[in-house]
Parts: C-alpha cells; structure tokens; sequence
C-alpha cells in the first residue's frame, strides 16, 4: 500500500507508547478481511450466525459496563475553555495528553494494533476527508469496514498530504472509571480508550464526522449536521432531497427510508434514502447547498426495527451485518430482538450471553443494541449515494418528540429564524429512557452532543452559512409525537410522515399558502393529504394547535437554556427570542 510519512511517523510514536506486538494495515481486501472475522470467531469475540439464514452476519457482544455512549466522559480539548463552551466538557490538552498517555502506555502488549485508512466520503470527492485509525480491537477494524471507504484508494488519495484525522483507540482494560473519548480540533486528533461500544470507537463517526468535522466545516465554510437525507421521487421522475435532524431516538432511520404511503405509491411516487444520521453540507456551483453521507452504512438501533417500522433497514441487515448486544437463537443460530416479532427464540441467551428465556420479563436484547450494516444492502438506497458532488437540498427539517408544544409542522420566516427553530430544539424524555418522563432536554440541530466547539459559536456559524448560500433552503419543524390525554399518539407516524414532507416540499415550490403564527408558517389543515388515513383534517387541524402558555413556558425554557450557553450566543438569536415572546404575547 502507498506509504505516507505523516501517517508513518505518527503510528511509530502511537506503537512507541501503547507497545503492540505487531502492526498490520488494513488494506480493504476480502481476504483480509474474512480472516480477521474467522480469528474473531476463533477467540469469541464474535459468532458466525447461520450462514444460509443470514449470510456473512456476525454477533458480537460488548462488555456489560460499555453498551452507550458516554457524553459525561467525552471531552473537547480546545486551547480555551470557551472554545468547547459550556455544553461540552473541556479538558485542557496538554492535561488531557498526559492523562491519557498514561493509560495508554503498554495497552497493547501482547496485541495488534490494526492501521485503518478510511476516508468519509467517496475517496476524491470534494466533500470528503481522511482518517486513519489504530486500534486493537479486530470488532471496530469490520465495522469500520462497513461504515466507511477503507483501503488502498484512500491512501493513494491522501497521497504525500498530511492532512488526516489521526484517531487512536486502545480497549486497555474497559476499565469505565479510565474509559475517555477526548477530541483536539486544533491537532486533528481523536483518542479513546477503555470502550468497545460503537459510538465511542467508530472514530469515524460521532468523533470524527460530526465533532471534529463541525470544527473543521466553521473553519472551511461549510456544516458537518446530525442530519439524514432522503430524496422523494415525483411521478415526472424529478427527485428533491430533504436533510432532517432529530435528536437520537426519534425515528431518523425510519424517516430515512420510509415506504409511501399507498395515496402516493399508487402515483409514482417513491422514497430513495441517501443518509441515516449525517450530513456533510457545502454550496455549490449553482448557488444551493448540497449535502453528501460521509458514511457507507447504517448503525441502526435494532429494537423496535420490524417489517412494519421499517422493513427496509430489516432488509439491509439481512447480510454482512454486524449485530451488536441483541438476542441470540441458538437453535436457529441468528439474532433476536424487541420489537423484531411477537415470536422469541424458545432457546436462547440474553444480550449479556446469559440463558434467556423471553417469559420471566427480562430483555432479551439491551435497548441500545445495534446492528452495522452496509448501506448498498438497503433496497431503497439513492443511486446518488455516491455521488461526489452531493445532492442538492430542498428543505432543512428540525424535529423533536414533544407531547404538547410543537404542531405537527410550521416553516420558519427565513433562514436566521430557521437557525433560531433549529437552535431551540428539544425532546421529552420517554419511559424507555432512564430519568424522570416528561423533562424538557433542548438538544439544539440534534447536536447537544456532537457540535466539537462552543455551542454558540456554531449558531454563529449557522447564520454565517446563510450569507454564503445564494439559494437557501426552507427551514421547518416538526413533530410526530404530540399525544391525547391518553398519552397515545396522535398523529399515525411512520411512512405516513410523507404526507407532511409533500406539504413541505409544496412549500418550497411556492405550490401552497400558508398562514402566519407566532411561531412561524402554518399549514392550512386541509393542505396535509389525508386520503386513506385514519385521522381526518380535523385530527389535523388540532395538531396544528399553538397553545399559548406552553409556548410562553418554553421560552422561559429556552431563556435558561441560552444563559447556560452564555454570551456566545449570537445577539441576532436573542433578538429572534424577544420577537417570539412579542408574538405569543399579542395572541
Ligand atoms: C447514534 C446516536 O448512535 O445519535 O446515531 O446516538
Ligand atoms: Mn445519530
């Protein structure tokens, strides 16, 4: 493989201080692969399922201790405290180094440190960067082998250049009171270490596709989002494309990939999915703003993935996929989960590899388990998916779970207001997570979690991007969730969701009145499609409710949640904060 000295210089100083035995380059191969699934096999790390049932799929179980992410232990290591900002935690980097060094030191004696060229985005396009990670784990070398582009092309790519990410990752001892996912926007360095579980270790993903690279998209003019995109085929054969944010656990892998309802399939239309989770953004040529998947697969959250709720993420898991901490069918030798059908394996092991039986109540798979899939295995993925250039965006779409506040949809006035929509986001807690039900966490664009600077140096951003954008796209907001006194939810969900993209999409083509709130544009009831629903326009009309004094008390909210910020927070958002409350106030 082509060599380059930056990355070589950094792997012998990496090698120097985690001391593996050996060190071997990942080179995209088959071969290569398939023997490092076999020696995975060899050692339990992972289990052949049932190779007729489901060809090339794995199992594999992370430690007990290590199946989240882990926001309290991630850190931005920025120069400043107030480069990270008072959302993210900070750790000074020479501090954070030396730390880190030391848990490091020697954690790979007796182990490979495997060299993973990867590059987010097809190799060569303008949108698209490198990274290398090291890591000791053969887990993280096959999934990063089905989550980005890996080999060869991506070190002929990178050429003699030394811009790369460098992420090391070292299991140690998964040890959770030294396990540390720390970022250096100014080195381009990702470290982590004590933890198996993807989201921490895939260092291409939430580490480098979304905190480094929102870094890297401020300083070079453009946005690294935690965004899904998907294109909606009209019957003439013309696609428009829609990037969306929500905070996890908001169906985004379901929106991604949803199936038309019958009103529409019957007349052509049809759903193409590009992304499940990221975007990397950039205008164009022509003026608007085109968005491209950094990533080559799906890490899809398995409870609750059925062939009712999404029969085509079910289908991209059918081969090559890994499945991490679901339930195991011994009998049949494949993999089990909540929510998968109303048929538990007879026979089986819990997600903890323990003796399970479905009866005595306990789960059988933990509620985070995950299952890594290769994207061209969905049968609705975009021919644009490769695309170098990207596909251009129609519209921006925020969304959250809440219960009450926010109707269905509502457009923002223009692309500041947009950015203020986006940056007031938030979800309720649900039963399914731990912690009290109901409480409001404001996650603003779905990137509480994933924005690698100060929160409000990225609104900054937002609204610096509108004045590189000639051809905007329109800003909206949803909501799936709100629900009747019953606490049941309203609106039916789930590819039923299209109907409220058309009007969106309406919107953007100027096809569509709407009416002023105080929040925004409101749809006219009678405008979302309702044709072989069981809801009516008048169900409609209610979900369209802006009540007052819960809106009053989210801006209090919101208020709090700013000052928490601090004084980052650009003046136009307050300004656009004070001309919200006037609007509610004079309802
Ligand atoms: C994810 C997340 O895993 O957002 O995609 O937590
Ligand atoms: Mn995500």
């Amino acid at each position: 493989m082509r060599q380059n000295q930056y990355v070589n210089a950094w792997i012998r100083e990496m090698a120097d201080m985690t001391r593996p035995d050996k060190i071997v380059w990942i080179d995209g191969s088959d071969e290569q692969a398939e023997a490092l699934r076999a020696e995975a096999c060899s050692t339990g790390e992972m289990i052949k399922l049932n190779q007729e049932l489901l060809p090339g799929c794995y199992l594999h179980r992370s430690a007990v201790n290590d199946v989240a992410r882990v926001e309290g232990r991630t850190f931005i290591c920025t120069p400043t405290k107030e480069e990270a900002g008072n959302i993210n935690n900070w750790m000074d980097p020479a501090e954070c180094y030396a730390k880190l060094s030391e848990i490091y030191k020697g954690s790979m004696v007796g182990r490979t440190m495997y060299v993973i060229p990867y590059s987010m985005g097809v190799p060569g396009s303008p949108f698209s960067k490198i990274g290398v990670e090291l890591t000791d784990s053969i887990y993280v070398v096959l999934s990063m082998l089905i989550m980005t582009r890996v080999g060869e092309a991506v070190m002929e790519a990178l050429a003699d250049s030394p811009d790369f990410i460098k992420g090391l990752h070292a299991k140690a001892d998964l040890d959770e009171e030294k396990r540390y996912i720390c970022h250096f926007p100014q080195d381009n360095t990702i470290w982590s270490v004590n933890s198996g579980y993807g989201g921490n270790v895939l260092l291409g993903k939430k580490c480098f596709a979304l905190r480094i690279a929102s870094y890297l998209g401020r300083k070079e003019g453009w946005m690294a989002e935690h965004m899904l995109i998907l294109g909606i085929q009209f019957p003439s054969g013309d696609v428009k494309y829609i990037c969306a944010a929500f905070p996890s656990a908001c169906g985004k892998t379901n929106l991604a990939m949803l199936i038309p309802p019958e009103y529409y399939a019957k007349q052509g239309y049809k759903v193409w999915c590009v992304g499940d989770d990221i975007s990397w953004l950039r205008p164009g040529p022509d003026g608007r703003l085109y968005a491209i998947n950094p990533e080559n697969g799906f890490f899809g959250v398995a409870p609750g993935t059925n062939a009712h709720s999404n029969p085509n993420a079910l289908a991209s898991t059918r081969k090559n996929t890994i499945f991490t901490n679901v339930a195991y069918d011994i009998d049949q030798n494949t993999v089990w989960w909540e929510g998968l059908d109303k048929n538990p394996p007879k026979h089986a092991l819990n997600w903890k590899g323990e003796p399970w039986d479905a009866a005595d109540g306990t789960k059988g798979a933990h509620p985070n388990s995950r299952f890594t899939a290769p994207a061209k295995n969905c049968p609705v993925i975009s021919d644009q998916f490769e695309n170098p250039n990207g596909v251009p965006i129609s519209a921006i779409v925020f969304g959250g779970r809440r219960a009450k506040t926010a109707p269905l949809v509502y457009q923002s006035f223009d692309w500041n207001h947009g950015t203020f929509v986006g940056s007031i986001m938030a979800s309720e807690t649900t039963a399914a997570a731990s912690g009290a039900v109901g409480v409001v966490r404001r996650d603003p664009m779905a990137m509480r979690p994933f924005v690698g600077y100060n929160m409000g140096d990225y609104f900054a951003h937002w609204l610096e991007m509108g004045h590189l954008i000639k051809n905007k796209p329109l800003i909206f907001h949803v909501n799936w969730f709100r629900t009747d006194d019953e606490g049941h939810f309203i609106w039916p969900g789930f590819g039923d969701n299209m109907r409220v993209l058309m009007w969106i999409l309406r919107r953007c083509e100027g096809k569509v009145d709407a009416r002023t709130s105080a929040i925004g544009y409101l749809p006219y009831a009678k405008d979302i499609e309702v044709e072989g629903l069981s809801v009516g326009t008048d169900t409609v009309e209610d979900l369209l409710t802006v009540d007052k004094a819960s809106w009053l008390e989210d801006v209090d909210n919101i208020e709090d949640f700013y000052a928490q910020i601090g004084d980052s927070v650009p003046a136009e958002l307050h300004a656009q904060l004070d001309a919200l409350k006037q609007r509610l106030s004079d309802m």
